[in-house]
């Protein structure tokens, strides 16, 4: 009986713990990568997807690695027909969006000044903050540059910081 009980306590504490991280956390992040470093290239791009789960609007304010001197949001945009590459202050995430971060389109964070260059395989902490969600702690899978991704890339080596 007291061991059923104990059981039960157990099941139970496990699945108020998961309600609880949701319902504390309703911003998920997945899939985040980032590219491989090119040459001597001191900056890479990173992607990754943002859901809000919640049924508030959130934003992420920053990004940060210890692989990168420091981390920018980006935007990408064709004027015309040049891409544009621009820093952002912070990426609005309504209540219920996925944001995809890809290459050559829409956002992307940018790791400028590695530390060392990026190769595909190893992996590296990436810590977002969000005005709500706070702090939320990822690891990117450093990943080849494909090759869809190379013109995207292009600008951002010409890109001037
Ligand atoms: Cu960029």
């Amino acid at each position: 009986m007291l061991k059923r009980i104990a059981l039960t306590l157990i099941l139970l504490s496990t699945v108020t713990g998961e309600a609880l991280a949701v319902a504390k956390n309703p911003i998920v992040i997945s899939q985040a990568q980032a590219r491989a470093s090119v040459g001597k290239m001191p900056n890479s791009a990173a992607f990754l997807q943002i859901e809000n789960r919640g049924k508030n609007d959130d934003a992420l304010l920053s990004a940060s690695s210890t692989a990168a001197e420091r981390v920018e949001i980006h935007s990408m945009n064709m004027e015309g027909d040049v891409m544009k590459m621009r820093a952002v202050d912070s990426l609005a995430i309504k209540a219920g969006e996925k944001i995809a971060m890809q290459s050559g389109h829409g956002y992307h964070l940018m790791l400028m000044g590695l530390k060392k260059s990026l190769k595909a395989g190893e992996k590296i902490p990436v810590t977002l903050i969000f005005r709500d969600a706070g702090k939320i702690r990822v690891t990117a899978d450093v990943v080849e540059t494909g090759a869809p991704a190379k013109p995207a890339y292009g600008m951002h080596e010409h890109h001037d910081h």
